[in-house]
């Protein structure tokens, strides 16, 4: 049975690795909504090895930021490719200057922020592995593959990215602190922010979906 859900533009804030991706899997599944991730887009664009995969290849493996520009033009056109669902925006804005370009194009309704504590982050991302082509990422230990190595659904081989690399993780965390956190702070001075603090997915969940039911189900 699929939920008849209202129109809205929502998304998901937190660390690198704090289980965006994860929850957000669960939002769409539940939800029926659009998840629109900016670095699942990315590595597809790198993967294919397109114009803009080549741009973007040497920021994402060093875990540094695309410039705002390309990020802007590049996330408002995916955003528009939506139509008549809802959505769920992850990993885009991550600086103030692209918070700021959304809300002038695409005001978003809620905003989740995702709490995890930063030792648990370092450990999760050691044991990542992901499907490039669909986005889906698997723990060893918590959603573990069927068979090691490969994706649970199409069967192909499954891959660790680049910027888990200690250094990239570090790098990544480092940025995350001095652009991504003041992102929080524009949205919670809209009155729009809502966090959900765990050390786990599971124990976050029950929490996103009691605050989620009562606004997108009709
Ligand atoms: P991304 O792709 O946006 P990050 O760094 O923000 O990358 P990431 O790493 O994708 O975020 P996540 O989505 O928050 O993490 O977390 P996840 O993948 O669901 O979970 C992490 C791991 O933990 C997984 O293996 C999962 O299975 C596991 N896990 C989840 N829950 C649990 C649990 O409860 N227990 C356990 N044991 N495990 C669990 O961005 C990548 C790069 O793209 C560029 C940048 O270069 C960036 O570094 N980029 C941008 N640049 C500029 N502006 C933007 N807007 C950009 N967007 C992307
Ligand atoms: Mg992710």
């Amino acid at each position: 049975m699929t939920i008849k859900t209202k129109l809205l533009k929502l998304l998901i804030l937190g660390a690198p690795a704090s289980g965006k991706g994860t929850i957000s899997s669960r939002i769409v599944k539940k939800y029926n909504v659009s998840h629109v991730s900016s670095g699942d887009k990315l590595r597809d664009h790198i993967e294919k090895q397109t114009d803009l995969g080549k741009e973007v290849k040497k920021y994402l493996n060093e875990g540094k930021l695309v410039p705002d520009d390309v990020m802007i033009k590049f996330m408002i056109t995916e955003l528009n490719k939506v139509n008549n669902k809802s959505w769920l925006l992850d990993g885009f804005p991550r600086t103030v200057a692209q918070a700021d370009a959304l809300w002038k194009v695409q005001p978003v309704d809620v905003v989740l922020n995702l709490v995890v504590p930063f030792e648990v982050i370092i450990d999760r991302v050691k044991n990542r592995w992901v499907h490039l082509p669909s986005g889906r990422v698997y723990n060893i230990g918590f959603n573990t593959p069927k068979v090691e190595g490969k994706d649970d659904v199409t069967g192909e081989d499954l891959v660790q990215r680049p910027d888990d690399k200690p250094e990239a993780v570090r790098k990544r965390l480092e940025i995350y602190e001095s652009a991504t956190r003041p992102v929080i702070d524009y949205y919670r001075n809209k009155n729009i922010l809502k966090e959900f603090e765990g050390r786990t997915s599971d124990e976050i969940w029950p929490k996103v979906t009691a605050y989620l039911d009562p606004i997108l189900i009709k």
